[in-house]
């Protein structure tokens, strides 16, 4: 008899309330709302493949609907799903340049949800995993209609992030602080159901994640931390295999379960990177973070950043805690090559 408890999501977010004394249940039906956004998005990922198949030419259905993109789809269904619950004062979306208001006929609450509705969108062509990404503050402003300013908060002020992942099965990461549980979606139930309950990331790994088609632009220090991990030196697992997917959520969820190193640089062209901070840096952070791992921007804690911009860029060294602080030291230049033998 499997000794494994059966537990929902709905199920853990009421349990994990109930370990907050005096929660008002408003987080939990907020978490709730979003669950369902998911179902629904991952229904129509799980079926792009066959777009062409049953007939949903062009850009539209056999019944004259409009097929919108998948990202737009994804986008306007957790903006959809997440306005009228009362838990939100404003929303922030990849998709969107300036902040969404919740509708005036709505009523207002004390959250704020940041999301990039379908990361790695590019992708879904190839089969490749994509993924949403969300974060999760409390509002500054006093009440009412949310602002900028109740989206341009420091990560360390999150109450939640998370992903999911929609892969060779679909599952939902994420954390309110008390680490980092996953749940694998049961489509014959239509529940996500709890599979990996408190996620630590090791130490230290042996995988190394970046497109390393940027070398020739990267800065001094990356170049040679990856020169470092090519070496060979087996009391350190040297040289690191490397694997590269080409969507965060992707690589981030491979850094979770098998440890090592995702890192997105900035260099001489782009010296912010090309990841966003507020919905991809911060909530990637906060889940590493909280599974014992490290996440910066080569020089500084990524969730102590201050935001100025909501679509700002920011450069990422996030995974393993050694493996993070190793390539800190080559990019603070703290560190050469030669002092490799040592560790
Ligand atoms: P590159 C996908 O487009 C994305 O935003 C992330 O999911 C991914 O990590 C990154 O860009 C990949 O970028 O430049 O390596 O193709």
């Amino acid at each position: 008899m499997s000794q494994k408890k059966i537990v929902t999501i709905e199920r853990h977010i009421i349990e994990e309330e109930r370990s907050h004394p005096g929660a008002s249940g408003d987080f939990s039906g907020l978490l709730r709302d979003l669950t369902l956004a998911f179902k629904v998005i991952w229904r129509e990922v799980s079926k792009a493949g066959l777009v062409n198949i049953l007939g949903f030419a062009g850009k539209e259905n056999v019944h004259g609907e409009q097929v919108k993109k998948l990202d737009e789809f994804a986008d306007e269904t957790i903006y959809r799903a997440m306005d009228h619950g009362g838990h939100l004062c404003v929303m922030a979306s990849e998709e969107n340049e300036n902040v969404l208001h919740i509708p005036e006929h709505y009523p207002t609450g004390r959250y704020v949800l940041l999301y990039d509705p379908l990361d790695g969108s590019s992708n879904i062509d190839a089969n490749v995993t994509i993924g949403t990404i969300f974060s999760i503050f409390r509002r500054v402003t006093p009440s009412g209609k949310g602002s900028m300013e109740d989206c341009l908060q420091p990560g360390y002020k999150q109450v939640a992030a998370g992903y999911v992942i929609y892969g060779s099965s679909t599952m939902l990461v994420y954390t309110t602080g008390e680490g980092v549980h996953g749940f694998t979606l049961d489509p014959s139930i239509g529940e996500f159901l709890l599979s990996h309950e408190n996620i630590r990331i090791p130490k230290r790994g042996k995988i190394y994640s970046v497109n390393e088609g940027n070398y020739r632009w990267w800065f001094d220090g990356m170049k040679k931390y990856v020169k470092y991990l090519q070496e060979e030196d087996k009391t350190t697992g040297r040289p690191y295999s490397g694997r590269y997917i080409g969507s965060l959520v992707g690589d981030i969820h491979r850094t979770m379960l098998y440890g090592g190193i995702f890192m997105y640089p900035g260099d001489t062209r782009n010296p912010e990177g090309k990841l966003r901070l507020m919905y991809e840096g911060n909530p990637m952070a906060f889940l590493v973070e909280q599974a014992g791992g490290r996440a910066s921007n080569g020089h500084q804690r990524i969730l102590d950043v201050q935001p100025k911009l909501l679509h700002q860029r920011t450069p990422l060294f996030i995974g393993s805690e050694e493996d993070v602080k190793i390539a800190e030291e080559f990019i603070q230049k703290k560190r050469e090559l030669q002092q490799s033998a040592a560790s």
